[in-house]
């Protein structure tokens, strides 16, 4: 079976490529979503791409994810510096979790340094641009022991 990511983007993130390009770039989500899925193809990944305003439906996707997904990649995007609920239903999730941000929140202002929502996620990846999706998804798959033989030994990363 393919393993199973559900990707979730939080307020805001359906702007990319089209307001502030000198903070976030000029790629677009669905540009983003489209380089996801070719990496899917890759991995043998079965992708679920989201984006939502609503931090209640990212709260519900969480839930749904339970027993139906491997493996969570999340931008929070505002609601990482606020959110309980998103740690609260992060911590429901039994499988790795991923918290990407496209800028690298900790060389960024005081608002924007300090996301609770990383205390209840596997690892955080910030500042690699759209490039932080295809690392964990690359993150993930490793993490899972999911890694297609057909994929470079280097790429399967070492035991823990
Ligand atoms: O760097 C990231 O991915 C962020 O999660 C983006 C959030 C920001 O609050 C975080 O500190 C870091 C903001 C997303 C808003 O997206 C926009 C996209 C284009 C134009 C304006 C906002």
């Amino acid at each position: 079976m393919a393993t199973r990511i559900m990707i979730l983007n939080g307020p805001n993130l359906n702007f990319l490529g089209v307001r502030e390009p000198h903070i976030y770039g000029k790629t677009t989500l669905r540009e983003i979503e489209a380089s996801c899925e070719q990496v899917a193809q890759l991995l043998d990944v079965s992708l679920s791409f989201h984006q939502t305003n609503i931090e209640g439906e990212l709260v519900g996707l969480i839930q749904q994810a339970h027993g139906s997904m491997d493996a969570i990649i999340m931008n929070p995007a505002a609601f990482s510096f606020t959110s309980v609920a998103l740690i609260d239903a992060l911590k429901i999730f039994d499988g790795p979790k991923f918290e990407v941000h496209i800028s690298n929140i900790h060389a960024r202002d005081e608002l924007h340094r300090h996301s609770i929502t990383s205390t209840a996620s596997t690892a955080v990846i910030c500042g690699l641009g759209p490039y932080g999706y295809i690392a964990a998804m690359l993150a993930a798959v490793q993490r899972l022991g999911r890694m297609p033989a057909a994929i470079p030994a280097a790429l399967h990363g070492f035991e823990a």
